[in-house]
Protein backbone atom coordinates (compact mmCIF):
# COMPACT_ATOMS: atom_id res chain seq x y z
CA UNK A 1 0.00 0.00 0.00
CA UNK A 2 2.34 2.92 -0.92
CA UNK A 3 0.11 5.47 -0.52
CA UNK A 4 -0.86 4.60 2.87
CA UNK A 5 3.24 4.69 3.28
CA UNK A 6 3.08 8.46 1.66
CA UNK A 7 0.62 9.73 3.98
CA UNK A 8 2.56 8.54 6.67
CA UNK A 9 5.52 10.07 6.16
CA UNK A 10 3.56 12.97 4.89
CA UNK A 11 1.76 13.06 8.51
CA UNK A 12 5.44 12.56 10.06
CA UNK A 13 6.98 15.25 8.98
CA UNK A 14 4.19 17.42 9.17
CA UNK A 15 4.13 16.79 12.77
CA UNK A 16 8.12 17.53 13.29
CA UNK A 17 8.05 20.63 11.57
CA UNK A 18 4.78 22.20 13.19
CA UNK A 19 6.18 20.89 16.57
CA UNK A 20 9.86 22.80 15.42
CA UNK A 21 7.57 25.63 14.82
CA UNK A 22 6.13 25.85 17.41
CA UNK A 23 8.50 25.39 19.82
CA UNK A 24 10.93 28.01 18.37
CA UNK A 25 7.86 30.01 18.31
CA UNK A 26 7.27 29.74 22.25
CA UNK A 27 10.86 31.53 22.56
CA UNK A 28 11.47 34.73 24.39
CA UNK A 29 12.20 37.11 21.55
CA UNK A 30 15.31 39.89 22.75
CA UNK A 31 14.41 43.18 22.29
CA UNK A 32 14.87 44.65 18.98
CA UNK A 33 15.20 41.42 17.37
CA UNK A 34 13.20 41.75 14.17
CA UNK A 35 10.99 39.03 12.97
CA UNK A 36 12.18 36.73 9.98
CA UNK A 37 10.27 36.07 6.97
CA UNK A 38 12.37 33.72 5.87
CA UNK A 39 10.72 29.89 6.45
CA UNK A 40 13.75 28.77 8.07
CA UNK A 41 14.09 30.28 11.49
CA UNK A 42 17.30 31.09 12.63
CA UNK A 43 18.67 31.55 15.78
CA UNK A 44 19.33 35.39 17.10
CA UNK A 45 22.68 37.30 16.04
CA UNK A 46 21.88 39.14 18.99
CA UNK A 47 21.11 38.33 22.52
CA UNK A 48 20.72 40.30 25.56
CA UNK A 49 21.56 38.43 29.40
CA UNK A 50 20.61 40.68 32.29
CA UNK A 51 22.28 39.90 35.41
CA UNK A 52 20.25 41.09 38.66
CA UNK A 53 20.86 40.65 42.45
CA UNK A 54 18.98 36.86 41.57
CA UNK A 55 21.47 36.11 38.91
CA UNK A 56 21.52 35.92 34.58
CA UNK A 57 18.24 36.00 33.04
CA UNK A 58 17.48 34.47 30.84
CA UNK A 59 19.29 32.03 32.06
CA UNK A 60 19.82 29.42 28.92
CA UNK A 61 19.55 31.77 25.73
CA UNK A 62 20.42 30.38 22.37
CA UNK A 63 22.54 33.03 19.88
CA UNK A 64 23.38 32.00 16.36
CA UNK A 65 27.79 31.30 15.42
CA UNK A 66 29.25 34.57 15.18
CA UNK A 67 26.51 36.39 17.48
CA UNK A 68 27.10 38.22 20.16
CA UNK A 69 25.43 37.79 23.62
CA UNK A 70 25.33 40.94 26.05
CA UNK A 71 25.83 41.00 29.58
CA UNK A 72 24.17 43.68 31.11
CA UNK A 73 24.99 44.03 34.81
CA UNK A 74 21.53 45.28 36.29
CA UNK A 75 22.45 44.06 39.80
CA UNK A 76 23.61 45.98 43.00
CA UNK A 77 27.27 44.84 42.69
CA UNK A 78 29.97 43.62 40.19
CA UNK A 79 29.72 40.84 38.08
CA UNK A 80 32.09 38.70 35.77
CA UNK A 81 30.67 36.46 33.97
CA UNK A 82 33.16 33.85 32.62
CA UNK A 83 33.10 30.00 31.00
CA UNK A 84 32.79 27.37 33.30
CA UNK A 85 34.46 25.51 34.91
CA UNK A 86 35.18 28.28 38.13
CA UNK A 87 38.20 28.97 38.64
CA UNK A 88 39.74 28.47 35.57
CA UNK A 89 37.06 29.29 32.98
CA UNK A 90 38.88 26.47 29.79
CA UNK A 91 35.47 25.11 28.90
CA UNK A 92 34.69 27.25 26.07
CA UNK A 93 37.50 26.60 23.29
CA UNK A 94 40.77 28.61 23.97
CA UNK A 95 39.59 30.41 27.25
CA UNK A 96 41.72 30.36 30.01
CA UNK A 97 42.11 32.58 33.11
CA UNK A 98 45.64 33.00 32.78
CA UNK A 99 44.98 34.58 29.23
CA UNK A 100 43.26 37.51 30.35
CA UNK A 101 45.41 40.47 30.47
CA UNK A 102 46.91 38.84 26.87
CA UNK A 103 46.55 39.80 22.97
CA UNK A 104 43.76 36.47 22.96
CA UNK A 105 41.57 38.44 25.99
CA UNK A 106 38.99 39.34 22.85
CA UNK A 107 38.68 35.92 22.32
CA UNK A 108 38.18 34.72 25.80
CA UNK A 109 34.68 33.71 26.81
CA UNK A 110 35.72 36.09 30.06
CA UNK A 111 34.77 39.25 31.18
CA UNK A 112 38.38 38.81 32.81
CA UNK A 113 37.52 41.40 34.94
CA UNK A 114 34.87 43.34 37.21
CA UNK A 115 31.81 44.73 35.59
CA UNK A 116 30.24 47.27 37.58
CA UNK A 117 26.26 47.56 37.97
CA UNK A 118 24.57 49.84 35.03
CA UNK A 119 27.79 48.69 32.88
CA UNK A 120 27.89 45.60 30.42
CA UNK A 121 29.97 43.70 28.75
CA UNK A 122 29.57 41.68 25.33
CA UNK A 123 31.37 38.62 23.63
CA UNK A 124 30.97 37.18 20.34
CA UNK A 125 30.78 33.24 20.11
CA UNK A 126 32.14 31.47 17.10
CA UNK A 127 32.70 28.22 18.64
CA UNK A 128 29.40 26.29 18.30
CA UNK A 129 27.93 24.23 21.13
CA UNK A 130 26.55 24.79 24.85
CA UNK A 131 28.73 26.49 27.10
CA UNK A 132 27.96 27.14 30.36
CA UNK A 133 29.24 30.20 32.76
CA UNK A 134 28.91 31.45 35.73
CA UNK A 135 29.54 34.90 37.71
CA UNK A 136 32.99 34.66 38.93
CA UNK A 137 32.66 36.72 42.10
CA UNK A 138 29.44 34.92 42.42
CA UNK A 139 29.81 31.40 41.71
CA UNK A 140 26.71 30.21 42.78
CA UNK A 141 25.13 32.50 39.19
CA UNK A 142 25.55 30.16 36.46
CA UNK A 143 23.65 30.29 32.97
CA UNK A 144 23.92 28.12 29.38
CA UNK A 145 24.45 29.75 25.92
CA UNK A 146 23.71 27.85 22.82
CA UNK A 147 25.82 28.32 19.67
CA UNK A 148 23.88 27.01 16.75
CU1 LIG B 1 35.27 31.64 37.93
Amino acid sequence: MPKNVYLIIGVVAFLIVGGFLFLRGSEVQAPGQEQTTQEQVEAPLEVVVTYTDFGFSPREVTVAKDGTATFQNQSSRDMWPASAVHPTHMAYPGSDIEKCGTAEEPRLFDACGPVAPGESWSFVFTEQGSWGYHDHLNVSNTGRIAVQ
